[in-house]
């Protein structure tokens, strides 16, 4: 097939990408106009393996059923993160029209507080290269910055940056960060992405486990040909968008993409449903001797803690009539345990006090300003904190004030790891208390043990 022209730069080329926004773009009408590059973060490999094959790749969507296969061609470039030359020069040409991002909740550098923590080292050393105006950055959001300078430049006009994160409001997270990177580089450069640049926001859904060596046979046995990087997903998905692209965009529509005013409603219900339950089964089932999210969620333990934690956070969702939350939940079930999926629970178990902020914490501040305990989202913080005591390898980006806190007696380590995630609560002696004597009781233990 003839390859579309790249209008879309991606950041983040991963699994998740390529069965999700990947997939939409391909699925548009107008999608022979519209290619993807695709950057890579940390490491190159992605993209060296994707460039062998030409940019193509098989999506495999995995029912209970079994097994379809579709040949993806939108990415049509698959580049190396630290070629920021060739991003350079594609986020300022004036075809491009979007950004989309998926770089992990991580990334953006948001300490607990919401803002660019400016003084996490690896954000540290971009800020002072780009301020130095010499040397490569290194974070995702470092190159972005320095891209969009280009644009600006080039006077190829605005951009649409599209988040594909799992973080509440993530459009405002995104230009918080890069608004937060831009300022503490040049404030007439600030000023331009405030004028040129739209952050839109995003709620993304499909669960994409990591590819395997049985999933590669299972392409080379059913396809007849080899396929170094296909990416196996479920048969779900959803996109809600929320936001204005200035210079276009695919006709994500036609795959069924969903594009809102008011995007919350959306982004809570995936959030809180579907991220809180995936947290607590990673914590709490790892703890109980599970290793993918079927296997934990068919624990009674596990699903009553689930069906708990909906319960309180069902209470707290607000919206349209159409976010149908008792036919979500169902469905969620159904997608939790298709078994022929092996969504691996150390996998989601990563980056926990990030992903505790949008998966835990409102869910526990609605119940409690409520007058309720909030104790089944305070129990996907207490089994983090078990977890955090025992995992190894433990992947946190504030890992290092993690081991710290597990060094501490008592309730003062149940005060710290709760700062970690939110110092509000650490502060509220009655939250204190309620993590505290939920702790020991995913893996059995009652709290005086
Ligand atoms: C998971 C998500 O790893 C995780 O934190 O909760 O990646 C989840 O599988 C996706 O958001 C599903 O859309």
């Amino acid at each position: 097939m003839p390859k579309a022209p790249v209008r879309i730069v991606h950041l983040g080329l991963g699994a998740f990408h390529r069965s999700h926004q990947a997939w939409y773009t391909q699925q548009a009408s107008d999608s022979a106009g519209w290619g993807i590059a695709a950057f890579t973060g940390r490491r190159p490999d992605a993209a060296l393996a994707l460039a062998e094959q030409d940019g193509l790749y098989t999506l495999v969507e995995r029912a209970d059923e079994g097994d379809s296969f579709t040949v993806m061609g939108s990415i049509v470039e698959a580049l190396d993160g630290a070629d920021i030359e060739r991003l350079a020069a594609l986020v300022a040409a004036p075809e491009t029209a979007l950004v989309t991002l998926t770089i992990t909740e991580a990334a953006y550098g948001l300490g607990a507080d919401g803002k660019l923590d400016t003084k996490a080292p690896d954000v540290a050393a971009d800020l002072a290269l780009l301020g130095s105006g010499s040397g490569r950055p290194t974070t995702p959001l470092g190159r972005l910055v320095l891209a969009l300078a280009a644009r600006r430049e080039a006077g190829s006009g605005p951009i649409a940056i599209v988040c594909c994160d799992n973080l509440s409001n993530n459009g405002t997270v995104a230009r918080q960060a890069v608004a937060g990177f831009a300022g503490a580089w040049d404030s007439e450069f600030a000023a331009w992405v405030t004028g040129n640049v739209s952050f839109v926001s995003t709620s993304v859904d499909r669960i994409t486990p990591r590819t395997t060596e049985g999933d590669l046979a299972v392409v080379r046995e059913a396809c007849g040909y080899v396929d170094n990087s296909p990416v196996v997903a479920e048969p779900f998905s959803s996109w809600v968008l929320s936001g204005d692209f200035p210079a276009g965009r695919p006709r994500w529509e036609d795959a069924g993409a969903l594009f809102v005013q008011d995007i919350e409603p959306y982004e809570n219900r995936k959030l809180w449903l579907l991220n809180g339950a995936h947290s607590l089964l990673a914590y709490a089932g790892q703890l109980r001797g599970h290793a993918t999210v079927a296997e934990a969620l068919a624990d009674p333990w596990c699903r009553r803690a689930v069906e708990a934690f909906w319960d309180e956070a069902e209470t707290n969702l607000a919206g349209p009539a159409d976010l149908r939350i008792p036919e979500y939940r169902q469905a969620l079930l159904a997608r939790f345990s298709n078994a022929r999926i092996a969504h691996n629970l150390a996998q989601i178990a990563m980056d926990g006090s990030t992903k505790l902020r949008m998966r835990a914490v409102p869910v526990l501040q609605a119940e409690r300003a409520a007058g309720r305990s909030g104790a089944a989202a305070a129990l996907m913080i207490a089994a983090w904190m078990d977890y955090s005591a025992s995992a190894s390898p433990f992947h946190d980006p504030l890992e290092q004030a993690v081991t710290a806190a597990n060094r501490l007696p008592g309730t003062e380590r149940i005060k710290a790891l709760l700062a970690v995630v939110d110092p509000a609560l650490a502060g509220d002696a009655g939250v204190v208390g309620l993590v505290e004597s939920l702790c020991g009781t995913a893996a059995g233990r009652s709290a005086s043990e």
